[in-house]
């Protein structure tokens, strides 16, 4: 790849930050050694994957918080509406640029804009460098892994290579010409469905998030391992949409999470969830093209699930009824209602949460797709590797094994209320999320 006179672009994309954010650096080090400019665009599509006005309204929001630390640099911010295949190509044309960088994402989505974009611009270069992993996807494993015990050994020998400090981002000495993106033009334009509001509770953007993590590890991360499985306890660190949006980098959060006074147990524990769980979503995402799709399960659950696929369900309902949390089961409903009202459900409710719309749905490829559906429509962290995988093992067994055989689940993990009623005061949980509240009547 031979890189061509012109400025170098860094179309950002997954991971929407400024600080510690490797597809950046190593644009801003190319510019410095072609001696070239250096600009990021962003292109916003019309609709992605459905995502919903909460979703626009936490990303946009974001986004404002990019461009004005991108001015504090030098460095031009645009944002492009439309199409990103056409709409870059154009932009990247006029600008003349010699390389183009961008950040990975194992989605089908982002893999398809790369695949047309890349042919566009040859003689162009596109760099697609891994700023979401700490170990790049493709490094970490070249196939789809088994299961987290199998994968955590790979990725734990590589940390040493990996997990290191980033370097800062100095400004940038060729003063350009800065336009401001026209925030309420863009907004304009936005046709999300507004019938699922912004979340009040979190405030987007990379200062928010910074905020957020130094108060996990100072006031929470001390009780990560004995309190995360109980939703009352408010113990979770509430990272997931800054992580998705990529408005904060899991690498920071390691390395701030290990060098944290916490006891070993509890920094291991969040370790395990943000580095091995996480990037084993990556790893599913990236190396198995059915990752949105009950064919993507192992074959032992597919069978074990088409064996009780006749079985008869006690109780059945539609997705509108799940969605309207108006099942016969009030914990459940809670869960639904969680995910409706905060955009989240807390982790331990969302295994529950999936597997009872196993057991309540006419198959299960239908309980998979209501799942994701739901799970995209609502959560703010959703359409995410992680929600793809998550909706996977609960239904399907993925990184999971065979456990004892029941009707409907077959040989997948069961869970119910009274298992939930062992961990936790389900009572105090359902009391916070009641039905009047949200459709009153
Ligand atoms: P914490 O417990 O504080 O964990 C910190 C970070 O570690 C999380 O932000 C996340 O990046 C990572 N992590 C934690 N648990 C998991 C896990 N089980 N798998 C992968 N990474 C994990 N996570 C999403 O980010 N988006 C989703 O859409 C999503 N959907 C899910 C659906 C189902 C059915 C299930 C069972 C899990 C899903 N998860 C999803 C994984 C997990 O529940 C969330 O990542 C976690 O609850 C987010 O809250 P937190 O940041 O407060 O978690
Ligand atoms: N990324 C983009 O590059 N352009 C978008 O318009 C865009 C919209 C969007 C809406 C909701 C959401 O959850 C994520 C969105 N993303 C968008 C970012 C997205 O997270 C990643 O680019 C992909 O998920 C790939 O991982």
């Amino acid at each position: 790849m031979h890189d061509v006179r012109g400025a170098v672009v860094y179309w950002m994309s997954r991971d929407q930050r400024v600080r510690n954010n490797w597809a950046l650096l190593f644009a801003h080090r190319k510019a410095e050694s072609l001696q070239q400019p250096l600009v990021v665009v962003f292109t916003l599509a019309p609709s992605f994957l459905g995502a919903p006005l909460r979703h626009y309204d936490f990303m946009l929001k974001g986004l404002q918080e990019v461009e004005l630390s991108l001015r504090e640099l030098n460095i031009p911010f645009f944002l492009l509406q439309g199409e990103p295949e056409t709409e870059l190509s154009g932009f990247i044309k006029k600008l003349k640029a010699g390389a183009v960088v961008t950040d990975f994402s194992p989605l089908h989505i982002s893999r398809t804009w790369k695949k047309t974009i890349g042919k566009t611009l040859l003689p162009i270069p596109l760099y697609e460098i891994d700023a979401h992993n700490i170990v790049p996807c493709w490094i970490a494993s070249g196939k789809q892994e088994f299961a987290a015990r199998t994968f955590r050994p790979k990725i734990t020998s590589l940390l040493k290579e990996f997990l290191t400090e980033f370097p800062r981002l100095t400004p940038l000495d060729s003063v350009q010409e800065i336009i401001p993106v026209a925030w309420d033009k863009i907004y304009k334009g936005l046709n999300a469905d507004q019938n699922v509001q912004p979340v009040e509770w979190l405030k987007p953007g990379e200062k928010a998030a910074e905020a957020y993590l130094d108060n996990f590890l100072c006031n929470r991360l001390a009780s990560y391992s004995v309190k995360r499985n109980d939703p009352n306890a408010g113990a979770l660190s509430n990272l997931s949409p800054y992580l998705h949006f990529g408005q904060i980098s899991a690498q920071s959060c390691a390395l701030r999470a290990s060098g944290s006074n916490a006891p070993e147990t509890d920094s291991s524990a969040f370790l395990e969830e943000l580095i091995v769980r996480r990037e084993l979503s990556d790893n599913y995402c990236n190396y198995n093209g059915f990752y949105d799709s009950f064919d993507g399960l192992p074959a032992w659950a597919k069978e074990t699930l088409e064996q009780h696929r006749t079985d008869k369900r006690e109780y059945l309902y539609t997705s509108e009824e799940f969605e309207e949390g108006a099942t016969h089961e009030k914990l459940w409903n809670a869960a639904q209602l969680e995910l409706v009202k905060t955009g989240k459900i807390h982790g331990y409710m969302r295994m529950y949460w999936a597997k009872k719309i196993l057991e309540w749905s006419e198959t299960p490829r239908q309980a998979f797709d209501t799942a994701i559906a739901l799970n995209d429509r609502y959560a703010l962290d959703g359409r995410d590797p992680n929600g793809y995988t998550g909706v996977a093992w609960s239904i399907g067994g993925l990184h999971d094994r065979a456990w004892f055989e029941r009707s409907v689940y077959g040989k997948i993990r069961y869970m119910n209320a009274s298992g939930c009623a062992r961990k936790f005061d389900v009572k105090r949980y359902i009391a916070q999320f009641e039905r009047e509240e949200l459709f009153p009547s």
